[in-house]
């Protein structure tokens, strides 16, 4: 038996407390946008045109301007050439309708500054091409035909008006910035947008884009989203109008910054956020505008099972596509577009008009929820059909009215309680493996009994680990056994934590008296033996490192930096003046630890990093990205370890940091003295 201890639970108790704290009242502006939960979004403008190429490359999207570096002067000759002779605005909303999608959003204006709209504020409008129609007037007036709200997407970001800043800066030598005035391209900004806001009827959304280059402030997000109320008060707005979104995972970082939904882009959150309204930005292959050579294609079941994802986590999905320059769809969208579609003709109620799941995972798939008066419905969807044709929903505790498949009505379903869980059985093949879905009718909201949270530090441990187990559902008794065997009514009740001496298996469960209410959840925690230290050693402070310049994407093969001279350095790091850009760093030495335990790290980087112990990967952070942590444990004995810190730096921002700490205390930067090397003669 393992001997335990017992703590108290009060931090664990406010946890819980707060984890049901009430949301804000959701704002009814946005219900049917939270309804429709699939929109089209629109990529298109000048650099359809060149359709990615430029000078035989042919990587380009609707950055080419800025990513060929062509002279504002080149870009403007494309004005003459824009002639979409095949634009059919309503075979576009037709085929967004068709494919389920409730509402488009297209680019009035992008990077490039071009107005696919009559501007009355520029020439640089499509008013001032041979081809003279006003895209938004047509595209506005097909999506009130087809019944779909229209919205527009409306870069801030402008690198053709004049008084925009700052310039992008290869061109600031040829197109420079004397008599520039922000201000003044402010006032444009806004009297565009009131355009788009006065002339084309009711709009759904205004997309703002482009907003982080340090010449937009927060007081100029707040004005414009002010002057989109004004305007139509009904509208809803992005959050890209203000200064705070973190990056390309979108969400809005602060209460005090505007907008009215969080931006995902190119990626999908690893949940949903009870209360926060958000929708992914994503591509159909690698672009959002038009380019020919971007055959990477997403499959129609990655699309669906993409929607379906996004739906389960209680967001929107706002599928691109870029049309070519005549005005078409490429055809690998249109195919899209209509697999989508035939899905969604099938399964559309389990997409518009649902809620987030009430389960934090389930093993076959993902599941949405439509509530209505006194009873609801669970939509099950299948992405991993079982063998055996047995579905298992843990910890749903509602009554049973009615199980069917949606792929296949006359299908028969058997859903059936089965303890705390409810077992479904579908006997025979899924009617659809890119998504299949079991619509689950219950009497009443659904009432999901969440498994126990298990709450450790690590699954390792040297002496001892404490063990944290709290009800997934508030109010809920949580037992558990440490031999392996299934908790029931008459094992120990976690009040509090336990703390663990030996090698354990917890099983545990929530119980409602003696009625088992939840799943089990499983977790083995081991004890280890720490990491021998190295034998004595003449150190002194600061470790060794080898500098080699190189474009690096990931870190390579450090073999040849052996033969490099190494100078002496006092820590893995860098300053915050770094500039210096393709460029890896290998640190080497030892590392004094004080007392055996298992011992956590923390290594911040941009770009990739990696972290080796004993020469044992213990982080590992390659790869090019943004300023980013991750982190790793080792299971040490006190004394020194040798250590190894490989860091390559690419282009623009660099950042190297090492914390640690024992596992489940805060970490702090490794201490100076604590980075030895071999002293030198
Ligand atoms: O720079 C734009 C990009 O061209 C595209 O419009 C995406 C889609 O939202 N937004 C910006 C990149 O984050």
């Amino acid at each position: 038996m393992v001997p335990l201890t017992r703590l108290s639970l009060g931090s664990g108790l406010a946890a819980l407390l707060a984890l049901h704290a009430p949301a804000q009242q959701p704002d009814a502006r946005l219900d049917w946008w939270r309804e429709a939960r699939f929109g089209l979004f629109l990529h298109w403008g000048l650099y359809a045109i060149p359709a990615g190429e430029w000078q035989g490359r042919t990587d380009h999207g609707e950055w080419i301007r800025d990513t060929a570096r062509i002279p504002v002067g080149e870009y403007e000759q494309l004005q003459a050439r824009w002639s979409p002779v095949r634009f059919d605005a309503d075979a576009w909303v037709r085929m967004a309708k068709d494919a389920g999608m409730r509402y488009v959003v297209i680019t009035t204006k992008h990077h490039d500054g071009f107005a696919l709209f009559d501007s009355r504020h520029t020439g640089w409008d499509v008013m001032g091409t041979p081809w003279r129609r006003d895209v938004m007037q047509e595209l506005a007036d097909a999506c009130r035909r087809h019944g779909l709200r229209i919205g527009w997407y409306h870069s801030i970001l402008d690198w053709h008006h004049p008084d925009y800043l700052p310039r992008r800066p290869w061109e600031a030598g040829a197109r420079g910035a004397e008599g520039a005035e922000f201000a003044r391209y402010v006032e444009f900004l806004h009297a565009q947008v009131t355009e788009l806001l006065t002339r084309y009827g009711p709009i759904g959304v205004m997309w703002f884009d482009g907003e982080w280059e340090s010449t937009w402030t927060h007081a100029h997000g707040k004005a414009l989203y002010e002057l989109c109320r004004r305007l139509q008060p009904d509208v809803i707005v992005n959050n890209r109008v203000d200064k705070g979104r973190a990056g390309m995972a979108g969400m809005t970082t602060g209460a005090e910054f505007l907008g009215d939904f969080g931006t995902p882009e190119q990626e999908v959150p690893a949940t949903g956020v009870p209360g926060v309204d958000w929708e992914s930005c994503i591509t159909m292959n690698r672009h959002w505008g038009w380019n020919r050579a971007d055959t990477a294609w997403k499959s129609d079941q990655e699309l669906i099972r993409m929607l379906v994802d996004i739906a389960s986590k209680g967001g929107n999905l706002l599928l691109n596509i870029g049309p070519t320059a005549a005005g078409e769809f490429p055809p690998e969208s249109v195919a899209r577009l209509k697999a989508i579609g035939a899905w969604m003709a099938a399964h559309g109620e389990a997409i518009h008009g649902t809620t987030a799941s009430p389960f934090e995972a389930l093993p076959f798939g993902r599941c949405t929820v439509r509530t209505r008066r006194g009873a609801s419905t669970l939509y099950l969807h299948v992405f991993e059909w079982p063998a055996d044709g047995v579905l298992m929903v843990p910890g749903l505790g509602n009554e049973l009215r009615g199980a069917r498949l949606l792929a296949d009505p006359d299908r028969k379903v058997e859903a059936v309680r089965a303890g705390a869980d409810v077992r479904v059985r579908i006997p025979g093949p899924s009617p659809d493996p890119r998504c299949a879905v079991v619509a689950l009718e219950l009497a009443g909201a659904p009432l999901v009994y969440r498994a126990p949270v298990v709450a450790a530090a690590h699954d390792e441990f040297v002496d001892e680990l404490r063990v944290e187990l709290r009800p997934g559902t508030p109010g809920l008794d949580v037992r558990y056994t440490l031999d392996g065997s299934e908790p029931g009514p008459g094992s120990p009740r976690a009040n509090e934590p336990l703390v663990l001496r030996d090698t354990a298996t917890v099983r545990t469960r929530t119980f409602a008296g003696d009625t088992a209410r939840s799943a089990v959840v499983t977790r083995t925690f081991t004890r280890v033996r720490p990491w021998p230290a190295a034998g004595a050693a003449d150190t002194e402070p600061g470790l060794h490192l080898r500098v080699q310049k190189g474009a690096f994407a990931r870190i390579p093969d450090l073999t040849p930096l052996a033969a490099l001279q190494a100078v002496a350095a006092a820590a893995p790091e860098v300053p915050a003046t770094f500039r210096e850009e393709d460029v890896l760093h290998l640190y080497e030495g030892f590392l004094a630890i004080q007392r055996d335990g298992l011992h956590e790290f923390a290594l911040t980087s941009d770009d990739g990093s990696r972290l080796w112990i004993d020469d044992r990967l213990v982080v590992d952070h390659d790869g090019a990205h943004g300023p980013q942590e991750r982190r790793g444990f080792a299971p040490l004995a006190q004394g020194l370890h040798r250590v190894r810190i490989a860091w390559f730096n690419r282009t623009g921002g660099a950042l190297l940091r090492v914390h640690s700490g024992l596992a489940g205390a805060a970490l702090a930067p490794v201490p100076l003295e604590a980075w030895r090397r071999p002293r030198s003669r």
